[in-house]
């Protein structure tokens, strides 16, 4: 007998939840084999090829479920300090929109981001980051925007890069300069705007510092204007972009960021049928953050049964930030898709797999089981997938698989 040593290691004993348009995609009793840090054969048990016992790790799945490695595809997880004094105001009557008007929020953190040397922040961020993927998160998105100048912008995100470079997790940047209003230009809007489309983003780019260019389009934030030039800047630049969106008001963000085929529209609880239309034409993914929603006692729900009639891919995020979601746990935003905005256990875990990577344009290579797919899977010690979104505080991830790799 031919000994053909075609995979580098072999999964069996396992369930999959292979995670495709329309369902869990489960196949039981299942076995899946990997190659070169990809997926090579995936399928039923009984089917598996002959393959070199003896030369081959193969590994005893015990009964759990693999699925794809989740992906957070909104994350500010690198940040300077900390708003827990802002939760307290917070409890004694304050609104986020008080707080921010009163030179709290978004910008008491610049601060803090601007005055934090490279390694503090990069420490804070890798806790940050730990937490996520001891849940088996294996691709992340690192948003800038607590710089505000050009050079802790630079910082925020060369830091992002670097966390991925150590660690075994995928991570992709997001330059989101147009987050809020730095004090100094107080009075100029128009005039920040111009430092983020031209400085800024030449000295992101010459770095290759980002995957995408996000903005936030709120009263709180920027108007549709000052937004869109920004996107006009990172199309001259050929960086795709995703947008902070109908969060707490309607704007139009989401029509416009359509109109630039954006990756994704993200918050969205606000986002009408018109905007919905919009971002189904555009292939757009819609970000819910229920994090957000709950750490700020929102009321309005996002829109869930019309994106669902439009079939509008729907992901979800734990929008890591020290201001509105402090919170650094995807199955807890499992939880709440399900808890707090009525979505299903399967259309939340597509939310954090094949529909995050959609939202990342990483749908090719991530976010299924499927053959020539990046090898990024989970093993849980669980008896259904409904379970992920079900259960809290007791964490199934069993073991992580990145690039093939056991982490
Ligand atoms: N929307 C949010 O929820 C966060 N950023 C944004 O654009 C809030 C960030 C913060 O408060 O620090
Ligand atoms: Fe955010």
């Amino acid at each position: 007998m031919s000994l053909n040593n075609e995979f580098d290691s072999v999964w069996i004993d396992v369930n999959l939840a292979t995670m495709n348009e329309t369902d869990y995609g489960i196949i039981e009793n299942a076995a899946i084999a990997i190659k070169d840090g990809k997926i090579a054969w995936l399928g039923k048990r009984e089917d598996l090829p002959a393959f070199d016992a003896f030369a081959t790790p193969t590994y005893q799945g015990k009964g759990g479920w693999i699925t794809p490695g989740l992906i957070d595809c909104h994350t500010h997880i690198v940040y300077g300090g900390n708003r827990a004094k802002e939760f307290e105001m917070r409890l004694e009557g304050a609104t986020y929109q008080e707080i921010a008007a009163a030179g709290g929020g978004i910008v008491s953190t610049v601060k803090a981001t601007r005055e934090a040397d490279e390694e503090t922040l990069y420490v804070a961020a890798k806790n940050r980051l730990n937490a996520l993927m001891q849940e088996g998160v294996t691709m992340v998105e690192i948003k800038s925007g607590y710089g505000l100048d050009t050079e802790t912008e630079i910082k925020m995100l060369h830091i992002a890069r670097l966390l991925g470079e150590h660690h075994p997790i995928d991570v992709k940047t997001t330059f989101l300069g147009a987050h809020a209003l730095p004090p100094e230009y107080k009075e100029n809007a128009d005039g920040y705007i111009d430092l983020v489309c031209g400085e800024m983003m030449d000295a992101v780019v010459k770095d290759d510092l980002a995957d995408a260019v996000d903005a936030f389009c709120e009263s709180v934030g920027f108007d549709l204007a000052q937004t869109k030039r920004v996107f006009e800047a990172a199309k001259r630049h050929n960086i795709p972009v995703k947008l902070h969106a109908e969060q707490m008001s309607n704007l139009g963000g989401s029509e416009m960021a359509a109109s630039f085929n954006a990756l994704s529209v993200d918050h969205i609880e606000y986002l009408d049928e018109a905007g919905i239309k919009a971002i189904k034409e555009s292939g757009t993914v819609a970000v819910v953050l229920p994090g957000a929603f709950y750490f700020l006692r929102e009321t309005q729900q996002p829109p869930i049964d019309l994106l669902r009639k439009y079939k509008v891919p729907m992901a979800i995020a734990t929008d890591a930030n020290p201001g509105s979601s402090p919170l650094c746990s995807l199955q807890l935003m499992l939880n709440m898709a399900c808890t707090l905005f009525r979505m299903t256990p399967y259309e939340a875990l597509a939310g954090v797999t094949l529909h995050a990577a959609k939202a990342l344009g990483m749908q090719e290579k991530v976010g299924s089981l499927a053959v020539g797919k990046q090898a990024d899977l989970v093993l849980w010690d669980i008896e259904h997938p409904a379970q992920l979104s079900y259960q809290y505080g007791v964490n199934p991830c069993a073991q992580v698989i990145k690039n093939g790799v056991v982490v």
